[in-house]
């Protein structure tokens, strides 16, 4: 049999020019894992149009997989209605298929709701058979026994962190704006692999460098410790996400860095506590996230930040403050998002049970768009707000103020170098991209951050969280704004991981 599977790009990912690099920092592993399940004999290849042109006009395969994200579900349709009017069955499914499997049936021949692990093998027998059904729906989830995923499919040297990698599913937690708990309706939503199958699948993985694309690492504090405890020794360095209140967790954290963790993606989302309230992320409320900033640094571990804007606590000086305070606290990099109800959350009912849904031009749905009514600003605002929190963040003047938070100049100029160096260089990254260079880069990569973590840094500024204006946790009075005093609206709020508020971890800072 013949398979073509495609992650289709949204428009700004193929530009001719210039494309941001984070479109090309991971390889498609999600269809590199369905891909696993397929015959030897099958004749089959992945596409990712985010790193390279499609060649669709002549391709007649016996079947084609198509994964839309929301903000190339148009791109998807168009690509699915060319094969199916050349007689080629299509085949479409994740996230987005299973928020909205109607529009997508209306592209497709067949639709995946959920997970596929249960269900493509399932299909794929049936398909074989000329049985094939419009609909397959998951309800067993499990990842025992999984086939090895197709990594020989993948094309590595167009990729910044070829080494991705998932162990898990899902995540414990039931935030409002997350995608999570629509995706895996009607049955376990957060699951793991065993610990000597994940073992086994990091052992394939060329190289020192390691990039968990886990919702939340850290989750199941069980596996966590023996995966951590299987790695360690192994000289592996490594990137992941974890939850504010993970990384809080006594003796977790260091076992991770044990195991080679040197940066965390932390979704501190925002530093207005109703925010959290109302986005039910409740399992950082009330935590301080001063001190999860100082706990990482006293490991070692670099920060990237993750926040949402425009939640209905917002008013026009978010901006303003979040960067401050994440500057202050000597963040390496952080990520900015506009909040986006994505359809089938929690969120976007609530959005549009108020008719406060603006429009569903999905490809405005990336993060960058308002396409919901905000209360405390206006849409103008809050998309100004955004693009200036980026600026003032990544300003050279504010990197450099982040990098003197640090004690150490070795630490200093690392800041510069990450901060700096990745943000002000992206034309330069995307040239190595697209020359098949970057694979000259990876070792760079791992030797800066081998170099980073595994020891305790001392931070000249432990005083830092303390003096923050925008102090989450507890109530503190600050002599330089005094109008921050003992303000209850200044707790922490949020910020794990995964979703990260519907956020996007990779997006922004992949490294
Ligand atoms: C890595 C990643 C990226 C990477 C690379 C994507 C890639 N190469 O796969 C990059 C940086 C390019 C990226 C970009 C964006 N991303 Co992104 N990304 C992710 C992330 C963190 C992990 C994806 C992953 O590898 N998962 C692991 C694999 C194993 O799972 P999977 O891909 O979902 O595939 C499984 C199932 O979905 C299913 N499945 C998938 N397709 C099919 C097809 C069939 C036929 C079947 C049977 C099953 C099936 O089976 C697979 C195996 O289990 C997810 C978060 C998440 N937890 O998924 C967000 C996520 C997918 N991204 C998201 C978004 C919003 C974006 C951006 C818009 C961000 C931005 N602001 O720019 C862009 C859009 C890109 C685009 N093309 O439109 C959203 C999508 C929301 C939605 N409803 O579509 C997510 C869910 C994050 C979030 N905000 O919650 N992203
Ligand atoms: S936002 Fe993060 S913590 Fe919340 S449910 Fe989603 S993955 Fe879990």
């Amino acid at each position: 049999m013949r398979v073509t599977m495609i992650l289709p790009a949204l428009t700004e990912a193929t530009g001719p020019l210039f494309r941001p690099v984070k479109y090309a920092l991971f390889p498609p592993l999600g269809l590199a894992t369905l891909a696993g399940y397929l015959r030897p004999d099958d004749e089959v290849r992945i596409w990712d149009e985010h790193v390279e042109r499609l060649r669709v006009d002549d391709d007649r395969p016996d079947l084609v997989v198509i994964q839309p994200y929301i903000t190339s579900a148009r791109r998807s349709y168009e690509l699915a209605d060319g094969y199916r009017a050349r007689g080629v069955h299509v085949a479409m499914g994740g996230l987005h298929v299973t928020s909205l499997p109607e529009e997508a049936a209306a592209h497709a021949d067949t639709v995946f709701v959920g997970p596929g692990e249960d269900t493509w093998p399932v299909f794929l027998d049936e398909f074989r058979r000329g049985e094939a059904r419009k609909r397959y729906d998951s309800t067993t989830r499990t990842l025992t026994g999984l086939p090895p995923v197709r990594r020989d499919l993948i094309q590595r040297h167009r990729y910044l962190v070829p080494n991705s990698i998932v162990v898990s599913r899902g995540c414990p937690h039931h935030c409002d704006f997350c995608y999570k708990d629509a995706f895996f309706e009607g049955g376990k939503s957060f699951y793991t692999q065993t610990v000597d199958a994940a073992l086994a699948e990091i052992d394939r993985l060329p190289g020192r460098h390691v990039y968990f694309l886990d919702d939340h690492l850290l989750g199941n504090r069980r596996f966590a410790e023996a995966l951590f405890a299987g790695m360690e020794g192994t000289g592996r360095v490594w990137q992941a996400a974890g939850t504010v209140d993970s990384v809080l967790a006594p003796g977790l954290l260091e076992k991770a860095v044990a195991a080679g963790l040197r940066s965390l993606f932390v979704g501190f989302e925002t530093i207005n506590s109703d925010n959290l309230r109302t986005q039910k992320k409740r399992q950082n409320i009330g935590r301080d996230y001063a001190a999860v900033v100082r706990r990482l640094r006293d490991q070692g571990v670099m920060v990237n930040a993750s926040f949402v804007f425009g939640m209905d606590g917002d008013t026009p000086d978010v901006f303003d403050r979040t960067v401050e305070w994440a500057v202050q606290q000597g963040i390496e990099t952080a990520t900015f998002h506009i909040m986006t109800p994505y359809p089938g959350t929690g969120l976007y009912r609530r959005m549009a049970a108020a008719d406060r849904i603006v429009h569903a031009d999905w490809d405005l749905y990336d993060t960058r768009h308002v396409v919901y009514r905000p209360v405390g600003m206006t849409p103008r605002q809050l998309e100004d707000g955004y693009w200036r929190a980026y600026r003032e963040f990544y300003r050279w003047g504010a990197i450099w103020r982040g990098a003197s938070t640090k004690e150490q100049r070795r630490d200093r100029w690392r800041h510069l170098a990450y901060a700096g160096g990745w943000k002000k260089f992206e034309p330069v990254w995307d040239m190595l991209i697209r020359t098949g260079g970057v694979t000259r880069a990876l070792p760079l990569l791992e030797s800066a951050l081998a170099s980073f973590g595994g020891r305790r840094s001392i931070t000249a500024d432990r005083s830092a969280g303390e003096r923050s204006a925008v102090h989450f946790g507890r109530p503190v009075v600050d002599a330089e704004r005094p109008d921050l005093a003992g303000d209850p609206g200044d707790r922490q709020v949020g910020g794990d991981a995964g979703a990260a508020a519907q956020l996007h971890r990779a997006v922004g800072d992949p490294v």
